[in-house]
């Protein structure tokens, strides 16, 4: 597998979730600051340009939690992941969507003081919304599955991670703050994170 990343962008993620696997692959940086992520070479990857992309014997995931969840089914026995069949499978997904369909987006129109627009109609709603279904996703111990970690945590935790980081997310409740305490404790985390200063 070959794992097109920028330590610096949301690719440590994906890097987090390959380390967590322990799955073999070849990492190729993508710097996007120099604009390597215009290239002919890498747009036939990813239209978009953006970082980071996975490649599988030929096949191309993108997207951060599309990537996550598709190493978390490719190592299955690993057991980052539900089974395909079980019951579990209806939370899991929740987890996996939730932070890229809606959270972001809330956050970055939050960013960027844009507030004219219809909370009915757009997809992110608003953010009290937003802040409120946070609050009850977000398991008050161990992970969002229960006792196991899995993508689930990488996609919905890391999401929260980045958004306490990066201060979009601006006096987190003690849940989740100690959930994301939690998830910046873990060895594979620590490891694809050097710059976010956890021990
Ligand atoms: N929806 C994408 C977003 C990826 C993204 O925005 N990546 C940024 C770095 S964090 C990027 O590649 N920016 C370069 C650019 O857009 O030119 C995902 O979840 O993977």
């Amino acid at each position: 597998m070959k794992h097109y990343f920028h330590p610096m962008s949301r690719g440590a993620t994906t890097d987090w979730m390959l380390t967590e696997l322990e799955a073999p692959h070849e990492k190729i940086i993508i710097d996007f600051f120099a604009g390597e992520n215009n290239s002919p070479e890498y747009r036939a990857i990813n239209p978009m340009g953006k970082v980071p992309a996975l490649e599988d014997e030929g096949r191309i995931v993108t997207e951060t939690a599309a990537i996550c969840a598709y190493l978390a089914d490719k190592y299955l026995d690993k057991g980052f992941a539900p089974a395909v069949s079980s019951p579990d499978r209806a939370r899991y997904y929740r987890y996996l969507f939730f932070p890229g369909t809606t959270l972001e987006p809330m956050f970055s129109v939050a960013q960027l003081g844009i507030t004219d627009f219809n909370p009915q109609s757009v997809g992110w709603g608003d953010m009290d919304r937003c802040l409120a279904t946070v609050e009850s996703m977000t398991p008050k111990s161990g992970w969002v599955m229960g006792e196991r970690f899995t993508a689930a945590d990488v996609v919905f935790g890391g999401t929260l991670d980045f958004a306490i980081q990066f201060g979009w997310l601006k006096d987190a409740s003690p849940t989740v703050a100690a959930y994301v305490e939690r998830i910046r404790a873990r060895p594979a985390y620590q490891q694809t994170h050097p710059q976010s200063g956890a021990q």
